[in-house]
């Protein structure tokens, strides 16, 4: 039984994280408003939509729940675990198995998204006259993703999610960058992660992330 009742509002751009918190709401069986927004031309969130997020940064995914605003996928996502998974299954009381969880909801944005990040920024943003270098550039930058990946791999050998036996917050948080990550090649080329793939698609299977998706709209 949850602590308190639920007035949540998602801020959800479209192929953004997220889906992350769609999905654990939809695990959860928690209502949720959705004030959504396709991504503009230009791949950013449209200046009208940033301004209805109530955050300074007008970054998505935030949530207003009640009179608490929250943004940051990892801390809206241990909001409401704490508040509305009172049983811990996504975020388990136990220590050993809840700071596993927590590696992972850090390491999704602290090293895997910001490795991915860096390549996809230096595509964005390197300047005309070095251009030339790109190639090199990301090459070296695909030494951390495959440092990574091969991590996350090593570490589904034989399992079926990442902590325990079965989904957590660090499935749920992990799995954005996982994606997002292989859907704009950001220095995968020439690795092979069997487990990894089978994880990703086990985790697309299940009833409440295709809810999250349906009802969002979401699509990288
Ligand atoms: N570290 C933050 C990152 C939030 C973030 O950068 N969100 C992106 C979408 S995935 C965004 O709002 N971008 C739109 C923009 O800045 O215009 C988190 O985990 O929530």
């Amino acid at each position: 039984m949850a602590s308190k009742e639920s007035d949540i509002t998602l801020y959800f751009l479209g192929a953004s994280r997220a889906i992350r918190i769609a999905w654990l709401l939809e695990e959860l069986s928690l209502p949720y408003e959705l004030v959504s927004s396709p991504r503009a031309s230009n791949g950013l969130a449209p200046p009208e939509f940033k301004a209805k997020i109530p955050t300074k940064l007008g970054k998505s995914p935030a949530i207003k729940d009640g009179n608490i605003v929250i943004q940051e996928s990892a801390a809206i996502a241990e909001y409401i675990c704490e508040t509305y998974d009172p049983s811990g299954r996504f975020l388990p009381k136990e220590p050993a198995a809840r700071a596993k969880v927590r590696e992972w909801m850090s390491a999704a944005e602290g090293t895997f998204m910001i490795h991915g990040l860096a390549i996809l920024y230096a595509r964005w943003r390197l300047p005309e006259p070095a251009r030339e270098y790109l190639p090199e550039m990301e090459k070296g930058l695909s030494t951390n993703v495959h440092n990574d990946f091969s991590w996350l791999e090593s570490e589904l050998e034989g399992k079926e999610y990442l902590v325990g036996d079965d989904v957590t917050a660090a499935d749920i948080l992990m799995g954005f960058n996982t994606e997002f990550i292989f859907a704009r090649n950001l220095g995968t080329e020439g690795g092979d992660w069997p487990n990894v793939k089978k994880w990703l698609s086990r985790n697309q299977q299940r009833e409440a992330y295709k809810k999250a998706v349906e009802k969002s709209g979401y699509s990288l």
